[in-house]
C-alpha cells in the first residue's frame, strides 16, 4: 500500500472546448484517434464532473466506479480518469481488474457499493482498436445511464470547458485487486465479476441449471473477444458446471480478434454456422463488446430480439425464481416489435413505448412501473438492474428450457401459435451523406400528414408521425425519436438515423407486419411490400444513391 499524499502535485490544466462531445444514443462514441487527441478526454470527463458536481455539492464522500469493454485505449483512458477523479476530489474510485467492467457489471456495482456513478469506456458492438471506435458513456446512482438533461448539461459543459484538473502520479497497477490511496482518494481495483455474479446468483436457480448441464444440454456462448469472456466463463463453466469450452472467444482482446463484437447473423457467422450443423448444441448465444446486447440461437433457428422479449416476458413467472411474484409491467423501444405488447396484455400488466435508448427505461423501473424491457437492437433486460444485460438473457433462456425441457425452436412455436408472429426486420444504411441523409427524413417528416388516411399495400394508414414520448414519471417530452408509419392491420415502418454511429450517417428502416395465423412464412416475402413502400417515400435511391441495405438484422 502506498501512500503518495505528501507529493500530490494538483495542476490545472488550460483547455479549449472541442464543439464535437454531444453525447449520443448512449454516451460520446468517436473513432479513437479523436479520443487520442491531447485533452479530448480530460476535457469531457472535466465536464461530466462539472456537471454533476452542481447537483450534489463536492465529490468527497462519494463513490465513482471505472471500468471498460478492454478494447484499444481503455487501459490509458482509465489512468487518465483517475487522475482526474483524484484531483476533482474523489474519496472513493473503484475499478474493475485489468480495466474491466462489462456494461451490466458497471450497473451492479454502482447499485450494490452506493456509488455517484461510473464511467464506462466502450464503443459497445463497434470495433476497436487505433483506427476504430471509442466511446465513454457517465451512468447515474442508479446504475443506468444518465438521462437526457444530464447529458445535455455535460454537453453545455464541454462547450464552455476552460480549464480541467488533473495530478502528476505513476500509473497504478490495474491487473492485481488491491487498495492504495492517491491524496486524500481510495483507489480499489475489485473484482470485475463479483458484484454481478451476486445479482445472477439472486435471481435464477442455479441448482436447476446444473442439472440442466449434468443432463447433457449443450450450449455455446461467443464472447466475440468482449468483456463477457470471463463472465461467462465464471458463471457458466465454473458455477453452472457447463463444460470447458461452452464458451468461445472468451478472451478480452483490444481489437475483438479484428471482427465487429456485434451479436447479429452477419457479425457472429461462426456461431451461426456451428449452430447450423447436424448434431449442433441445444442452445447457442452471444454478447457484443461491452456485455449488454444478447444473440440467441436454436438448432438452425434465430431468435429475434423482439421474439426474445416477448417470450422471457411470458416464461418468466413461471421459470425464473427472480420473478416469482409477477411483473409489475414491461416496456419496449418504439421501433422494437410489439410482440411483447401482445404478452403484457395477456398478464394483464402495462406495457410502455420509450424512445430508442437504455437511458428511457430507468424512470420506468426506479418508479416500480415496469419489470421487463428491451430493444429490437438485440438488448433485453429487468429492474435487476438499470442497463440491458446479455448474459441475464441468455440465463433467462436457459431457465426457460431448464423448466420446458423442449427445444428453442418449439418454445417460439408455441408463443407464435398462441399470439401470432410479429415479422420483423431492420435495414441499415451505412456511411451515407449526413446532408443528404438528414434532409430526407426531413422531407418524409412533412409528407406525413397528408399520408394519414390513404391506402398503403392494402391496408389504411392510421398514425403517420414522429414519435414523442413523454415520460409518465417526470413528465419530461422527448421529440423526434423516429417516423412511424402504422397501418389499419398492425404492421408498421419506422425510419431513424442512428444515434451511435462514429462516421456519415446511418439510416436505419424497421418492418413489421403482425399475422395471428400463418406464423411460418419467409420474412423477406412477408415484408417486400412494406419494404418497397420504405424506401420509395424516403425516396432512398434518388436522395442517398442507395438501393441496398449494408446489415439486415
Ligand atoms: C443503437 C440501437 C439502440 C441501442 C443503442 C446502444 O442506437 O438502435 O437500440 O440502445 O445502439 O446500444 P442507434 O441510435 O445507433 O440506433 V449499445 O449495446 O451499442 O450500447
Ligand atoms: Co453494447
Amino acid at each position: 500500500m502506498t501512500d503518495t499524499r505528501p507529493s500530490l502535485d494538483i495542476k490545472t490544466v488550460s483547455t479549449t472546448p472541442f464543439p464535437d462531445q454531444r453525447p449520443g444514443t448512449s454516451g460520446l462514441r468517436k473513432k479513437t484517434r479523436v479520443f487520442m487527441q491531447p485533452h479530448y478526454l480530460e476535457n469531457f470527463v472535466q465536464s461530466v464532473f462539472d456537471a454533476i458536481r452542481e447537483e450534489i455539492g463536492g465529490f468527497a464522500h462519494q463513490t465513482l466506479v471505472v471500468g471498460g469493454d478492454g478494447r484499444y485505449y481503455n487501459r490509458p483512458a482509465i489512468q487518465t480518469i483517475l487522475r482526474l477523479a483524484v484531483a476533482n476530489g474523489f474519496g472513493r474510485v473503484l475499478i474493475g481488474r485489468g480495466g474491466l467492467l462489462s456494461t451490466p457489471a458497471m450497473s451492479a456495482v454502482i447499485r450494490r457499493r452506493s456509488a455517484l456513478g461510473g464511467l464506462v469506456l466502450s464503443a459497445s458492438h463497434n470495433p476497436g482498436g487505433p483506427d476504430a471506435d471509442f466511446g465513454i458513456k457517465y451512468n447515474i446512482r442508479n446504475g443506468g445511464p444518465a438521462p437526457e438533461g444530464v447529458t445535455e448539461r455535460i454537453y453545455q459543459r464541454t462547450l464552455n470547458i476552460a480549464a480541467y484538473r488533473t495530478v502528476t502520479v505513476p500509473d497504478i497497477d490495474l491487473d492485481h485487486q488491491g487498495e492504495t490511496t492517491i491524496g486524500r482518494t481510495q483507489v480499489i481495483v475489485i473484482d470485475p465479476l463479483a458484484d454481478y455474479a451476486a445479482v445472477m446468483e439472486d435471481l435464477f436457480d442455479f441448482g436447476a441449471l446444473r442439472k440442466l448441464f449434468r443432463s447433457g444440454f449443450r450450449l455455446i456462448f461467443d464472447a466475440m473477444h468482449g468483456v463477457t469472456g470471463p463472465y461467462a466463463q465464471e458463471l457458466l463453466e465454473k458455477r453452472l458446471g457447463a463444460p470447458a469450452g461452452t464458451v468461445i472467444h472468451g478472451a478480452p482482446l483490444e481489437d475483438f480478434g479484428g471482427h465487429h463484437p456485434d451479436p447479429n447473423l452477419v457479425h457472429a457467422a461462426e456461431l451461426v454456422a456451428a449452430m447450423a450443423e447436424r448434431d449442433a448444441p441445444d442452445l447457442g448465444a452471444a454478447c457484443d463488446g461491452d456485455g449488454d446486447r444478447n444473440l440467441i440461437l436454436g438448432r438452425t433457428f434465430f431468435v429475434t430480439p423482439g421474439d426474445s422479449l416477448a417470450i422471457i416476458t411470458e416464461h418468466a413467472q413461471r421459470s425464473i425464481p427472480g420473478y416469482r411474484t409477477g411483473l409489475a409491467g414491461v416496456a419496449r423501444s418504439m421501433p422494437t416489435s410489439t410482440a411483447v405488447d401482445r404478452v403484457a396484455t395477456a398478464l394483464g400488466v402495462p406495457c410502455y413505448e420509450t424512445p430508442t435508448g437504455w437511458k428511457f427505461f430507468g424512470n420506468l423501473m426506479d418508479a416500480g412501473l415496469c419489470t421487463v424491457c428491451g430493444e429490437e437492437s438485440f438488448g433485453t433486460g429487468s429492474s435487476h438492474l438499470r442497463e440491458k444485460d446479455g448474459v441475464w438473457a441468455v440465463l433467462c433462456w436457459l431457465s426457460i428450457l431448464a423448466a420446458t425441457r423442449t427445444s428453442v425452436e418449439k418454445i417460439v412455436q408455441a408463443h407464435w401459435e398462441r399470439f401470432g408472429r410479429s415479422y420483423f426486420q431492420r435495414y441499415d444504411y451505412e456511411d451515407l451523406d449526413v446532408k443528404q441523409a438528414t434532409e430526407m427524413v426531413a422531407v418524409l417528416r412533412t409528407k406525413l400528414t397528408t399520408l394519414v388516411g390513404t391506402s398503403l399495400s392494402g391496408s389504411r394508414i392510421t398514425v403517420a408521425d414522429d414519435f414523442s414520448y413523454k415520460d409518465p414519471v417526470d413528465g419530461t417530452v422527448t421529440e423526434r425519436q423516429g417516423i412511424r408509419i402504422v397501418l389499419a392491420d398492425g404492421s408498421r415502418i419506422v425510419c431513424r438515423l442512428s444515434g451511435t454511429g462514429t462516421e456519415g450517417a446511418t439510416l436505419r428502416v424497421y418492418l413489421e407486419r403482425y399475422q395471428k395465423g400463418a406464423v411460418n412464412e419467409g420474412i423477406e416475402q412477408v415484408l417486400a411490400p412494406l419494404t418497397h413502400v420504405a424506401l420509395h417515400l424516403l425516396e432512398l435511391r434518388e436522395r442517398c444513391g442507395r438501393d441496398k441495405p449494408t446489415v439486415i438484422t
